[in-house]
């Protein structure tokens, strides 16, 4: 890692009340991280979770916002609600938000720039499909997503970008530590070409399929600062796994 490692973990659709004792857990296990860790439950948790984890360091976060401040969207959640629920950060542009509700890279930046204004850290999600996969444009695409879908304006305290391999998302398939690697390097020049050197510092982390079996290996990788989980993040000790991993 170039930069100080940042462990997230994404709860996706899962959790309720019950499962908060998997943030009481984290509290516990992470004392004395060499790394920085986030959880982003749903929703409707962030509040309890953020209270529970106290000034632990262990930081929560949403899954996703809408642009606007407040205003008449049924169902959605302003970046300002997570903060006042006590979130630290976002998730924007998740394959998952792309794909199940159309969110394009003109979407996600406006929400990356809502995020900012509620002076969360923004996690941007970027990453290539099977099929661009199979036709040799990962790298292509990966920069048309960067293009598209950062901000103006992005540093190393506001931005993360996470690299999500569509289809190595909850498949349990992995890319070679090569591909993840040449992908990683690929993205931190496109960010240095764009904002300038001091862009290095935006962390990059890995995301898709992340267990504590291959953490050890995909973690050293020298541009991989972290990793965003999924399944592996529900249970406390799969977690705490990881972090040791990145320590
Ligand atoms: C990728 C990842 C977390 P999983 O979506 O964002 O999920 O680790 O379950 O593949």
């Amino acid at each position: 890692a170039v930069n100080r490692p940042l462990i997230a973990g994404n709860w996706k659709m899962n959790g309720v009340r019950a499962n908060l004792a998997e943030i009481d857990a984290l509290v516990a296990g992470i004392a004395g991280a060499d790394c920085d860790v986030a959880i982003c439950p749903p929703a409707t948790l962030i509040s309890e979770a953020a209270g529970r984890a106290g000034d632990s360091g262990l930081m929560i976060g949403g899954q996703d916002c809408h642009t606007a401040a407040n205003g008449a969207h049924t169902g959605d959640t302003a970046a300002e609600m997570i903060a006042d629920a006590g979130g630290k950060l976002v998730i924007v542009g998740h394959s998952e938000r792309r794909a199940d509700h159309g969110e394009g890279d003109a979407l996600v930046r406006a929400k990356a720039e809502a995020g900012w204004r509620a002076g969360l850290l923004v996690i941007l999600c970027v990453g290539e499909t099977e099929a661009h996969r199979r036709a040799d444009q990962t790298l292509d695409v990966l920069s048309q997503q960067l293009a598209g879908s950062v901000p103006d304006g992005a540093t190393a305290d506001k931005l993360v970008v996470a690299y999500e391999p569509v289809w190595a998302i909850g498949t349990g398939l992995t890319p070679s530590n090569d591909d993840i690697q040449a992908a990683h390097a690929h993205i931190r020049g496109e960010l240095v070409a764009r904002l300038g050197p001091e862009a290095a510092g935006i962390r990059l982390l890995y995301g898709g399929s992340v267990k504590p079996g291959n953490a050890s290996e995909i973690l050293p990788l020298p541009d991989v600062d972290g990793a965003l989980v999924g399944g592996a993040s529900l249970k406390a000790a799969d977690f705490l796994g990881i972090i040791a991993a990145a320590g």
